[in-house]
């Protein structure tokens, strides 16, 4: 008997600056109604899934981004996606800015499950970008003005019937992310993400090469960890700035098996068999038998590179 598990990537169209967060959350709760009726058991959203892509912005005054940031989730305006979940029985992932009561700005991504519980919580690692205003980039990427560095790094929850991880955008790159969760026999790794269809310091890589990097990373990290892996964009023009898209659903093989075929919000679908996870984590990569840590110490002790002399 497979032990399906129907997953929803949620694709969101541009967010315009000047768009309330409660006209995102209606086009939101649109998508989990839509995801709900095709019988999926999850619906995954974005990297800040309620806002433009602010970090492309630049103010003297961090405060000013505070419009951005949550307080408090579920809150009046996000309390739809909630009450929808619970009405329709179908769990989420949702990335969204987030304000601590001690005043700290996260990148995160909460899960929330069919009961609309929150059952995981995920605040993003790898902050890519940079913090002051940056004259030799053609657009800015300041998340490491915005956000702290996530606190509480890459954990699996047992929930919906499978173990399930999360991380975000350019943590996808990073194969230390998959391995952390894949050392808790992650099945399922849902992640958002918000990538400008050029490289902001290299006009010439642009949305081919870039769809193909974020691909490649996703299926690298599904195969080698044997755990399907959900790639959910922004996409399109956000007030003139591009984002490439392409949300895909990767299988534990590395296969890509759904992806989005536009950049508008679109809800793209797979039934997925988590048992499919069961045969890599037993054989090529079934850790107990095959790791060797007592060489891998460097990644733990080192940040850098320090070349040989
Ligand atoms: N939002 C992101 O984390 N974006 C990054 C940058 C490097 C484009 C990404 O990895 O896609």
């Amino acid at each position: 008997m497979p032990r399906t598990f129907k997953i929803g990537a949620a694709q969101s169209g541009p967010i315009q600056l000047a768009d309330s967060k409660k006209s995102i959350v209606k086009r939101l709760v649109e998508m989990m109604k839509q995801a709900a009726s095709e019988g999926c058991d999850v619906v995954v959203f974005t990297e800040l899934a309620l806002t433009t892509f602010f970090p492309r912005y630049f103010t003297e005054d961090r405060a000013e981004m505070d419009k951005y940031f949550e307080t408090e989730m579920p809150g009046p305006i996000t309390q739809p996606l909630f009450d929808t979940a619970r009405e329709k029985g179908i769990g989420f992932y949702l990335g969204y800015g987030e304000i601590t009561p001690e005043g700290l700005h996260y990148n995160t991504a909460i899960l929330v499950d069919k009961s609309a519980n929150i059952v995981g919580k995920y605040r993003k690692v790898h902050l890519p970008g940079h913090v002051e205003f940056d004259t030799k980039r053609t657009h800015q990427h300041l998340e490491k003005r915005y956000f702290s560095p996530g606190d509480l790094g890459f954990n699996a929850w047992r929930t919906m019937g499978g173990i399930m991880g999360m991380a975000i955008c350019n943590d996808r790159r990073w194969p230390e992310t998959y391995r952390v969760m894949g050392l808790q026999g992650v099945e399922v790794i849902m992640l958002g993400y918000n990538t400008p269809s050029v490289n902001s310091q290299y006009n010439s890589e642009g949305p081919e090469i870039r769809k193909f990097h974020s691909r490649l990373s996703m299926q690298a990290g599904a195969y080698q960890n044997s755990t399907y892996v959900v790639g959910v964009a922004k996409a399109g023009n956000e007030d003139g700035f591009p984002l490439f898209g392409d949300s895909c659903i990767v299988d534990p093989n590395g296969h890509v098996i759904a992806h989005a075929t536009t950049e508008e919000d679109e809800l793209v679908v797979a039934e997925c068999d988590l048992d499919l996870c069961n045969f890599g984590k037993e054989t090529i990569f079934d850790f107990a038998r095959h790791r060797r840590i007592e060489h891998y110490g460097l990644i733990t002790e080192q940040t850098g590179v320090i070349a040989p002399d």
